[in-house]
């Protein structure tokens, strides 16, 4: 059976170790700070509990001792540099390193670190909250998999269906990439400073004119990358996340709520970034990126 380590225990990182603990797969978790082992429960859709006792370690040698052939990278963005360094020492020659996260940039810095070959990236519509050490279901979805640079991903992908999830080989993981942050810059910011769900956002008109803006400037700052995105079918796909998420919170909203820092530097402000230094504007996502750092100014204790 193939081992899995799991690269930080959040909402989709802990829903993840409960699935494929409760499928039988051997799953140990990385984390900051060691642990010994975890007692997590994950309560699905209809309401039914999978307890697992899931072995987490803080040391990349005990985690490399466990051998593990997959990693799932699932730490919030701005930490990516740390779990690669991590992942450096945990991973054998072998393991493929699968990041899961949301945000651009994530599987190059994966690959600066781990080699292109030992990397992929998975983009992941699936919802989920994180109370202490309860997660509940947040909304179903799909994980696509993929590597720009030919690493095999079916292995990963066999893992996650084994554990119950919706997985398939992505033929264009960038495409997918900067799809998946297209709707996380759209529903993201915008949940986390109105303080509403997913599926709110679709009843106001207001909202569905920014999230047109910033479906936009994405696509714009997509196209300075070299992936070309249909705006329309941008729009469809943001839709479409916002009815299956629709009693969701988002990632963000909950890191507001939590008076974390949020993952805007790896959306809003780099399509700003991306779009600025292509010497073009993205006015709307700048906006929205400058108000979610304001409300981590004003939100997170300091020191
Ligand atoms: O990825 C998400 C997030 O909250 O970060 C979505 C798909 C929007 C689900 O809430």
């Amino acid at each position: 059976m193939t081992r899995v380590l799991v690269v930080g225990l959040g909402a989709l990182g802990g829903r993840i170790a409960c699935q494929l603990s409760a499928a039988g797969v051997p799953v140990m978790a990385l984390e900051r700070s060691t642990q010994g082992t975890r007692s997590l429960t994950y309560v699905g859709r209809d309401g039914i509990e999978i307890r697992a006792n899931i072995r987490s370690t803080s040391s990349p040698c005990a985690a490399r001792d466990f051998a593990p052939l997959v990693a799932f990278v699932t730490v919030k963005a701005y930490k990516t540099w740390e779990a690669a360094e991590a992942l450096s020492q945990a991973l054998p020659g072998e393991a493929l390193a699968v990041t899961l996260q949301n945000g651009l940039g994530n599987l190059e810095t994966l690959a600066s670190v781990l080699g292109e070959h030992r990397t992929a990236a998975g983009v992941c519509t699936y919802g989920a909250h994180r109370e202490g050490d309860r997660i509940f279901w947040g909304g179903d979805g799909q994980i696509r998999i993929g590597s720009p640079w030919g690493a095999s991903v079916s292995i990963p992908i066999e893992v996650l269906k084994a554990g119950g999830f919706d997985a398939h080989e992505s033929h264009d993981i960038r495409r997918d990439i900067w799809t998946k942050a297209a709707v996380n810059c759209c529903i993201n910011p915008l949940t986390a400073l109105l303080r509403v769900r997913n599926g709110e956002l679709r009843s106001s008109p207001w909202a569905m004119e920014i999230i047109r803006s910033v479906i936009q400037e994405t696509v714009q700052a997509a196209g300075l990358q070299g992936v070309a995105l249909d705006p329309e079918e941008v729009r469809r796909t943001v839709e479409s996340v916002m009815e299956a998420t629709g009693g969701n919170r988002s990632s963000m909203l909950q890191d507001v709520e939590a008076r974390r820092p949020t993952e805007i530097g790896s959306l809003s402000l780099k399509v700003a970034e991306i779009c600025r230094d292509g010497g073009l504007s993205a006015p709307v996502s700048a906006a929205l990126g400058e108000l979610v750092r304001a409300l981590e100014d004003l939100s997170i204790p300091k020191g």
